[in-house]
């Protein structure tokens, strides 16, 4: 392989100029903005994957093109590393410097620095993997990132529409095919067949729940399903796709969708379902899902990301202990958005160790990996379980002593096939919790009384600067602006299981309030209140929210 050309690089970069007076941000899960503001930023992402995969020694890079729950008009761009797992944290501040490079010299500069900076050697062969979801200006964009692609010479491979967890899995499966991690065969098929063949073994000889009804939010995720589920016996799991209309401009997450519903507690529009049903809402690219059901006297209950989380955590807990593997060590790994009543569960009525990390993937991902099962999952519906070398490897060569055991056991390897490990994913996500309704034998409304949810509010709120929001203590304590801290606690103090905190959007250009209280009212009163002192001392613009003061 030749070294970098950077004449090349500077001739190609000049077809996708950076616009003037934009400052690019690395957020949460990549680069996520308006569209049409994306071209120059998506192209110097295919050169910056370029280098990611040469550093690693020629492995398998994959970029995602999505922007999620976003509105339609927005895209992202996200890197994923070979594992699965979202870029290393060492090349963020990078992968800002190469999109915020006003000119084709500066971009070369910070090309150069890069290069020296990981002692990245230019010749190394570089092999990039990528998809998209169905926003309409997916396609240009992919355009874009092929020349990145192309200036920086790398083997490129076009995975097409995708749901973002499918290419998590497939770079995954390509970098560890014939080693003892292998994760899968490195195909859609592969990805399909490998979750129908757990699913069917996770569910043997129980019978079938009741039919789901699927909101996928008129995204990727209908398609991905509808697909997924011509693999499924019918006589096993009988799926309603709904809001699948990915042609219909305007759609995509319009009043739909898994964040939607999550943060109206709401049925989605395009939804009718009655007492007794559950459904379940897809994000935009199907790597969130949350869980529904009316009640019998009518009204919508939510089973959330935590509900998803504590189920799943109680399920293994109970299937390790049947299977007489108790030397495994089981936790579960939560944000401050989790509801304090599920934390109280996890720890003090199933006893399991709980963690609480920032938000955002690459927070949780690692964290859950310290553990030998590792459930993770955001009260918004990304999650999944981790299965270490170690746990895995038992899990495998282990005989049961009674068939009970044996039982126990068998379930648990269909559960490490069927979880995506590489990723929240909705789709895997969803064959796990009707696993579970299928082992237990429960509905959703029996599992949702495992505990009741606090009540609890989130607020946006619009500030001149969200940068200046500094917070630790995994999110849930402001440093600065200082000060502010301390007037958010004097109102917490004034509610009954009152807590309250602010951080700045990784994602939007706005502050996220949250806050929970023992009763509704308490709650939207402590949110509207921290969202308006938030509001006043720190820069708020465009309309105070103080909706219920
Ligand atoms: C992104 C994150 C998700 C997080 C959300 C928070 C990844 C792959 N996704 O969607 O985990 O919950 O951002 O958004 O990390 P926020 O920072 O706007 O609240
Ligand atoms: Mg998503």
């Amino acid at each position: 392989m030749a070294s970098i050309n950077y004449d090349k690089i500077k001739t190609d970069a000049a077809q996708h100029p950076k616009p003037q007076d934009i400052k690019y941000t690395h957020g949460t899960a990549g680069f996520r903005m308006k569209a049409d503001l994306l071209d120059s930023v998506v192209y110097r992402v295919g050169i910056l994957a370029g280098l990611r995969s040469k550093k690693l020694d020629g492995k398998v890079i994959g970029v995602m093109i999505t922007a999620s729950h976003n509105r339609e008009i927005d895209n992202g761009v996200k890197l994923v590393d070979p594992y699965g797992e979202m870029l290393h944290q060492s090349w963020e501040g990078y992968a800002a410097q190469l999109a915020n490079a006003q000119t084709e010299d500066e971009l070369v500069e910070v090309i150069k620095i890069i290069v020296k900076e990981f002692d990245i050697d230019e010749t190394m062969t570089s092999k990039v993997i990528y998809a998209r979801d169905t926003r309409p200006s997916g396609p240009a964009l992919v355009m874009a990132l092929e020349d990145g692609l192309r200036s920086i010479g790398a083997e490129i491979n076009d995975f097409g529409i995708k749901t973002t967890p499918q290419l998590h899995y497939v770079t995954c499966c390509l970098n560890t095919q014939g080693t003892e991690k292998s994760y899968g065969e490195p195909t859609e098929a592969g990805y399909y067949k490998k979750l129908a063949n757990a699913y069917r073994r996770a569910v043997e000889g129980k019978s079938r729940p009741s039919p789901l009804y699927v909101d996928s939010a008129n995204g990727v995720g209908a398609i991905k399903l509808k697909e997924l589920t011509n693999y499924i016996d019918k006589d096993i799991l009988e799926v309603i796709v709904l809001n699948d209309d990915i042609k219909t401009q305007g759609k995509l997450n319009h009043l739909c969708g898994a964040d939607y519903v999550k943060t109206n507690q709401r049925l989605p529009l395009g939804l009718n379902i009655k007492a007794g049903e559950r459904a379940a809402s897809l994000d935009g690219d199907a790597d969130r899902i949350v869980y529904y059901f009316i009640d019998d006297d009518g009204t919508f209950k939510l089973f959330d990301g935590d509900k998803i989380g504590s189920l799943a955590g109680s399920f293994i807990i109970d299937l390790v202990k049947a299977a007489g593997l108790e030397g495994i060590n089981v936790g579960v790994v939560q944000t401050a958005y989790a509801n304090g009543s599920s934390t109280h569960y996890l720890e003090k009525v199933m006893k399991v160790p709980v963690s609480c990390v920032p938000t955002g993937v690459k927070y949780l991902h690692h964290e859950a990996e310290k553990f030998d099962i590792g459930v993770y999952f955001e009260a918004n519906g990304h999650g999944t379980i981790l299965f270490s070398l170690t746990a895995t490897k038992l899990i495998r060569s282990s005989k049961g002593e009674t068939p009970e055991q044996e039982d126990a056991i068998e379930r648990l390897r269909a559960l490490m096939e069927l979880i995506n490990q590489t990723v929240g994913d909705a789709l895997s996500d969803l064959l796990l919790v009707e696993a579970i309704l299928a082992n237990r034998q429960w509905t959703l409304k029996r599992c949702n009384e495992a505990y009741k949810d606090l009540p609890n509010r989130l607020v946006k709120v619009i500030v001149t600067d969200r940068h200046i929001f500094k917070t630790t203590n995994a999110e849930r304590t402001l440093v600065e602006p200082a000060g502010l801290q301390g007037k958010i606690d004097a109102l917490v103090k004034k509610y009954k299981d009152g807590r309250s905190f602010v951080r700045p959007s990784g994602t939007e250009d706005v502050v996220r309030v949250y806050a929970e209280a023992a009763t509704q009212k308490e709650c939207d009163e402590l949110a509207y209140s921290v969202a308006g002192l938030v509001y006043d001392e720190a820069g708020g613009t465009g309309g105070r929210p103080d909706e219920f003061l």
